[in-house]
């Protein structure tokens, strides 16, 4: 029950929200005109430091002292830093640098330490001038980590000494100390997260695992130890890799479970000085494309300058050479970005002062000068790369001309329909129950599996806000297929007129008809295939869709309880056995064999009344993993998918895929 969301519930709560603004809204102006001191602003307004209080934000404490680790990785000095979740759920982060300087500081007459723990000095760190590279909070990072802990305690060994200091919410609750002479340099911190600022302080390890293998590929060389010693769950990894963005190229197209075009990965970088780029390039044969960039060790993962950039270097590069070794005749048109890019795993990696980022959740690159710096980099060195390796060259070469077809292709497929008006928007497809509102955000799509629970669906509905789809036929994998298949698809075609906001180059969320998209499928295996082969077009085709929170699975019953007149619904076996407790002695469970077998009203009352309905909401909660996940489950190679399947099977009643 935990994975649903009542998305009505929440709607409702949005609404009284705009009706009323809460009493905390009205306190903020005052708020912001009084001046917040040290940590209780952050204590205070929590989210605006480290995003929100969720499962997320939990785990970015970890990230902000991991970054200070890893600062120090980048001047050179520390090559480990382990990473710990203790038994009580506290977690520690050590690394073998030069530690924190005992002293004084001279502004404020504390201890280093203490400012660097519970102040939040703006810039950079203040050491000796230094700057910093590392994600995260411009050096503040750890006093937000501090202040948001039930308890933090920091040890620093520098210089031969070592010193500890301990706190609690922030504030001092054992003075800075000198504990005594040490062989040893480094610094380690042991926090736990407050639980009256988290809805959640348990961490997860593969959360953590994500983050630290990231770190780990941009910045070749360190070894950061992850370990979780927490009874029944101790697990330990090494994350090290000497070839750095090279090495996540490679782990990448592992992970993609396909062949590779070209044996080796073009690695190409910029000087050692700020700013400095590097980018890992190499293509596989599948349709898509992979291109993750980062600035400061940070994902942006809206792109911004330095993925501009690497995109107008590789499509003027592959041109030219296209053109040089003939593959493009002169009358040929040129090569597409979409064509160059497709099948191209990369990573593109840009470090500077000074980064400013844009955009709502401030993941977009903006300062202008990068998008130069990539560009001119993958211009002289992806030319270089070809003309020494020309056999790599050609095979890239060929693998983009065979998408350009294709796009051509498809191109032609979608004119041709388009000329019959197939794909247009105001064109309706015939099996479509429409419902009668317009305004997108209050009406709702049920894609529903077969023709008799489509029959069931249409009855009862409600028709002023719940248009109904019926899809016929197996849904097309287009993991396996090309644009032109799937823009001629028959049993997709349906559904993209019906969406109305048009596929590919044409796609425009603003034409969207529907506000909600529910795939309502049975719980069984084909019903399965359904709701994986829809969720795999739409993570491929209509992804705006999904991150836009569009679409959701329905939540049909698996049981039906009665007992004489009094009938009631569950949704897992826990609930059957618990409504029967409930009922008493002579009350039976049916199982539902299909979405089919319910009529009308009983399909209403259980998965499609929002009253009494649960849906699930479709969300990317790491776009990496869904990929491997859509590549493996949808591609060719069985072997993986088995593997896949195994390992991932009990979360089957979570994914349902
Ligand atoms: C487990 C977390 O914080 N390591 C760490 C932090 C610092 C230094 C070394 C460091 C930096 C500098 C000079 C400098 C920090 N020092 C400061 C401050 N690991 C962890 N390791 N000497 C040591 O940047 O100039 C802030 S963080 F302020 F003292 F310089």
């Amino acid at each position: 029950m935990e994975n649903r969301i009542d998305v009505n519930e929440d709607l409702a709560l949005e609404e009284k929200a705009l009706e009323n603004p809460s009493s905390e809204e009205k306190n903020y102006e005052d708020e912001q005109i009084r001046v917040l001191e040290g940590l209780e602003a952050v204590r205070k307004r929590p989210g605006m430091y480290i995003g929100t209080t969720s499962i997320g934000g939990l785990h970015h404490l970890v990230y902000e002292i991991v970054d200070n680790a890893i600062d120090e990785v980048q001047s050179g000095i520390c090559d480990t830093v382990f990473v710990t979740i203790n038994a009580d759920n506290s977690v520690t982060v050590q690394d073998n640098g030069r530690g924190i300087p005992g002293g004084i500081n001279p502004q404020t007459g504390l201890p280093t330490l203490e400012v660097v723990y519970t102040k939040l000095h703006s810039g950079g760190k203040f050491g000796d001038g230094g700057y910093k590279v590392a994600g995260g909070l411009h050096g503040v990072g750890a006093a937000v980590t501090n202040a948001l802990s039930e308890w933090m305690e920091v040890e620093t060994c520098h210089s031969g000494k070592r010193y500890t200091e301990r706190f609690a919410r922030g504030q001092v609750d054992r003075e800075f100390a000198f504990e005594g002479e040490t062989d040893q340099h480094g610094v380690k911190v042991t926090f736990k997260p407050d639980p009256e600022i988290f809805e959640e302080t348990v961490f997860d390890y593969d959360i953590l695992l994500n983050r630290m293998r990231e770190q780990a590929f941009l910045n070749a060389g360190v070894k950061i130890i992850l370990s979780d010693v927490r009874p029944e769950m101790e697990r330990s990894e090494e994350l090290h890799y000497e070839g750095g963005i090279a090495s996540y190229v490679d782990y990448l197209n592992t992970l993609k479970h396909c062949e590779r075009i070209h044996p080796d990965i073009i690695y190409m970088r910029s000087g050692l000085d700020l700013p400095s780029a590097e980018v890992a390039i190499q293509y596989n044969d599948s349709y898509n494309e992979t291109v993750i960039s980062f600035a400061n060790s940070m994902t942006t993962i809206e792109g911004g300058t330095h993925e501009t950039g690497f995109r107008a270097a590789l499509t003027k590069v592959l041109n030219d050479y296209a053109r040089k070794i003939g593959a493009l005749k002169a009358t040929d048109k040129n090569l597409s970005g979409e064509d160059v890019r497709e099948g191209i795993t990369a990573v593109i990696s840009i470090k500077m002062e000074d980064a400013q980022f844009e955009s709502q959740t401030k993941s977009k690159l903006g300062n202008s000068e990068i998008r130069t710096l990539v560009e001119n980099l993958m211009n002289r060195k992806l030319t270089e790369y070809f003309e020494e390796n020309p056999a790599s060259g050609k095979l890239i070469i060929e693998k983009a001309l065979a998408a350009s077809r294709a796009r051509e292709a498809a191109r032609k497929a979608r004119e041709l329909t388009r000329r019959k008006s197939v794909l247009e928007s105001s064109t309706l497809p015939g099996k479509l129950a429409d419902c009668q509102e317009r305004r997108s955000e209050l009406t709702e799509l049920y894609l529903v599996e077969g023709d008799s629970a489509g029959g069931s669906a249409k009855d009862g509905r409600d028709s002023r806000f719940q248009a109904i789809l019926p899809l016929r036929g197996k849904v097309l994998n287009v993991e396996k297929s090309r644009l032109d298949k799937v823009y001629s698809n028959q049993s997709l075609i349906p559904i993209i007129q019906a969406l109305g906001c048009g596929i590919g180059e044409d796609f425009n969320i603003e034409k969207l008809r529907y506000g909600k998209i529910i795939i309502m499928a049975d719980a069984d295996v084909d019903g399965s295939h359904i709701r994986i082969l829809l969720l795999t077009f739409f993570f491929r085709h209509m992804r705006k869709l999904i991150e836009d929170g569009h679409i959701y699975l329905a939540q049909p019953p698996l049981y039906k309880v009665h007992r004489g007149k009094i009938v009631k619904y569950a949704f897992n076996e826990a609930e059957k056995d618990a409504i029967i407790a409930e009922l008493g002695g002579s009350a039976e469970a049916e199982r539902y064999k299909g979405l089919g077998e319910m009529d009308p009203e009983q399909l209403w009352e259980t998965t499609m009344d929002p009253t009494y309905r649960t849906l699930l909401k479709v969300e990317i909660n790491d776009a990496i993993a869904c990929d491997e996940a859509f590549s493996i489950l949808m591609g060719d190679q069985v072997e993986p998918r088995r593997l896949f399947i195994e390992q991932n099977a009990k979360f089957a009643t979570n994914l349902d895929i």
